[in-house]
């Protein structure tokens, strides 16, 4: 009898404990499919956005525009594929359909397509080739098909969802096996929308049916992932500058459970610990500004330093990169875009060409069994461990210096990790290196070298019991990166060095500076018109050239009715901006003097969740303040999700003291108008 009762309360116990840790939490855990699985191994994967755009300059197009327009001269997809593959990118996606309508391959349900452009006197087919390289390189394909189309004339009608099923059926039954299918959730209103004006067309929540869509790809092309639309299996990062959350989970809360407090990009960006659905996040960012090929952007195009940080922000974020390229009105990626990504694809080899934790090294840990399993390069092997405070400790043997870390999860099982703690070993004692929280399919931390032999990654917190597939530790060479050069209102000049190492040489001339040139210290006044460069000398190395055109002077400029001396819109600092009262969208500025110009430039309010972003404008100028002509008005295309330097140029030279810059419509209707910077320029 005593015996009985003791057993039933060991059982008891036993049974508590099974419900209240790891296995409970595990029943729980939203998992991956073998679908999202194998599109997370990719890693990283490349956009390719050519359209009617690329030969009207545009990012958004009206649906107007004519098919003759459309007429590449040596388009060569094979090119483009190729410095894909060369860059370690794993597959590509193409626009076969931008928001403009126009259809890169000949559909049959449309004559807003290839078929009525002079290219290949309307015989050919971009996206054939576009599948054609892609089988010929071994990388895999992705097509985009805008669901928001200007050109047709059905589109915010019940019927339009029918033309959009059959284009879909099209594309995916006519050109090979697809690894993703991209629904842009964009949707700006306006258009022609086969009319002859210009006006918007507006859909509700549930206009799209996308469970009919949905089930076209799944019974088409069931190894196909979708994003995107209303029933996607992965999701948007929640922005387009290319950087997932330092905390990021894989899982995500359904959209009516989203939290009040924070935005809904805020929220994509960092998924929900609690999340019920796995949904990864894709981080899709351009190699340049804008998603289209503009000759403007030329010299915009992202340094290498930048496309690492993109790299380490994403994939080191337990996120998938999308990375863009734009070919132009050729048909051919600019040379300057694809010597770019070979650099980022060499240099990514050096930072991850020796592991120092290799299987000379001793491996320690509370829990023993499978301690190896942690550090061997097969994905699918690894160490548990389910209490809070478990360790893996490395003993490398010899001394290393390193400043990379990378840690993975076993994540078919779902992400555990909530916070960690990594140390090193320096004289005597344990040292802190990092403190952070999730890791998923890939965490990699940077941080500035360490000498040690001896290092210990601690798992503080999880929400079940972790899964550890690998461990390494790299030193990365150093990356001399490009220097940033800002002038304030008063024309002072100041250059950092995004790193700390290395001095920083400049010019004011034009010429590329040399270790003879002008040597950084402090500010320096360099009002008016005028180019700097600068470049971060380190040793015998050297980092790329850092460029900035500064032009018509603001030292007496001033907004009107503000009486601060010290306004953001004019401090050269982009992180910086001047939001305007509410219910009062406009600024006006008084430049002191009359000025002329046949340009400006606006940047929008630069924070991560910013205030007032203009998408409609209206440019009036006045000699007197009191009397205005309206110059131009107009609109900014995907201002929203690519809040970039917008360049509006006026057509004509204008000779005014005072420039009223209004906000037609605000990005979400905010009340505000928000400017991180305003230049005027006068061009030839
Ligand atoms: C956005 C679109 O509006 C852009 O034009 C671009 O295609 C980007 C990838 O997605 O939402």
């Amino acid at each position: 009898m005593f015996n009985r009762q003791k057993m039933k309360i060991r059982f008891s116990i036993a049974l508590v404990l099974l419900l209240t840790t790891g296995l409970f939490a595990q029943a729980q855990l939203p998992k991956p499919t073998d679908l999202q699985m194998r599109w997370q191994k990719m890693e990283t994967i490349a956009f390719v956005h050519f359209s009617i755009n690329t030969f009207t300059d545009m990012e958004w197009g009206y649906g107007n525009e004519s098919p003759e327009l459309f007429n590449p001269t040596n388009l060569d997809c094979r090119q483009w594929v190729k410095i894909c593959k060369d860059a370690g990118l794993k597959g590509v996606i193409l626009t076969a359909k931008h928001h403009d309508g126009f259809c890169l391959w000949p559909s049959a349900y449309t004559e807003h397509s290839v078929k009525n452009s002079p290219w290949k006197n309307g015989q050919g087919d971009v996206v054939r080739e576009f599948a054609d390289a892609c089988k010929e390189f071994g990388l895999k394909m992705g097509l985009y098909l805008s669901p928001w189309d200007c050109n047709h004339p059905d589109y915010g009608k019940p019927e339009y969802n029918q033309y959009f099923k059959n284009q879909l059926t099209e594309l995916l039954t006519n050109y090979g096996d697809l690894f993703e299918i991209w629904f842009d959730g964009a949707n700006g209103g306006r258009g022609y929308y086969g009319t002859d004006s210009l006006h918007n067309r507006s859909i509700s929540e549930d206009y799209y049916d996308w469970q009919g869509f949905v089930d076209i790809v799944r019974e088409l092309q069931p190894n196909c992932i979708v994003h995107g639309g209303g029933l996607p299996d992965i999701r948007w990062v929640g922005n387009e500058e290319g950087h997932a959350g330092k905390t990021h989970w894989s899982s995500l809360l359904p959209n009516g459970q989203f939290s009040k407090d924070k935005s809904h990009p805020a929220q994509l960006n960092e998924g929900h610990e609690n999340g019920t659905r796995w949904l990864p996040s894709e981080t899709d960012v351009s190699v340049r500004p804008g998603w289209y090929y503009h000759a403007s952007e030329d010299h915009q195009v992202k340094s290498l330093p930048r496309l690492m940080d993109i790299y380490y922000e994403s994939v080191g974020r337990n996120s998938l990169l999308l990375l863009n390229l734009s070919p132009d009105k050729r048909g051919l990626v600019h040379p300057i875009d694809s010597l770019r990504l070979l650099e980022w694809k060499r240099q990514l080899d050096q930072d991850f060409r020796e592991n120092l934790i290799t299987s000379a090294c001793r491996f320690s840990s509370n829990v023993k069994k499978h301690v190896m399993k942690a550090f061997d390069d097969d994905y699918s092997s690894y160490w548990q461990a389910s209490e809070a405070g478990s360790f893996l400790e490395i003993d490398i043997k010899k001394t290393v210096t390193i400043n990379r870390l990378l840690l993975q999860e076993y994540i078919p099982e779902g992400q555990r990790v909530k916070a960690f703690r990594v140390e090193y070993f320096e004289d005597g004692s344990w040292r802190e290196l990092a403190s952070e929280t999730t890791i998923g399919y890939k965490r990699i931390l940077r941080f500035l070298p360490v000498t040690t032999s001896k290092l210990r990654v601690t798992f503080e917190e999880m929400l079940a019991p972790v899964m550890i597939t690998k461990v390494a530790a790299y030193n990365a060479p150093i990356l001399l990166a490009q220097p940033v050069i800002r002038r304030n209102q008063q024309g002072m000049v100041s250059i950092y060095s995004p790193e700390k190492h290395g001095e920083v040489f400049y010019t004011t001339d034009g010429t590329t500076p040399t270790r003879e040139s002008n040597r950084y210290e402090k500010p320096f006044l360099s009002d008016g018109d005028v180019t700097i460069k600068a470049v971060v000398y380190s040793g015998s190395n050297h980092g790329e050239l850092g460029e900035q055109y500064f032009g018509i002077s603001k030292a007496n400029w001033t907004v009107v009715g503000t009486d601060s001396s010290k306004l953001p819109l004019f401090d050269g600092n982009p992180n910086s901006s001047w939001v305007s009262p509410k219910n009062q969208r406009e600024a006006i500025i008084d430049f002191g003097a009359e000025l002329s110009f046949n340009g400006l430039t606006y940047l929008p309010d630069q924070a991560r969740w910013a205030q007032g972003i203009a998408s409609g404008y209206r440019i009036s100028v006045s000699a007197d303040g009191e009397n205005w002509t309206v110059v131009l008005s107009g609109d900014f295309s995907n201002i929203r999700n690519n809040p970039i330097t917008q360049t509006i140029e006026l057509g004509k030279t204008v000779k005014a003291r005072f420039l009223k810059f209004e906000a037609t419509s605000v990005v979400d209707n905010q009340p505000v108008l928000g400017i991180a910077e305003i230049n005027i320029a006068q061009t030839k």
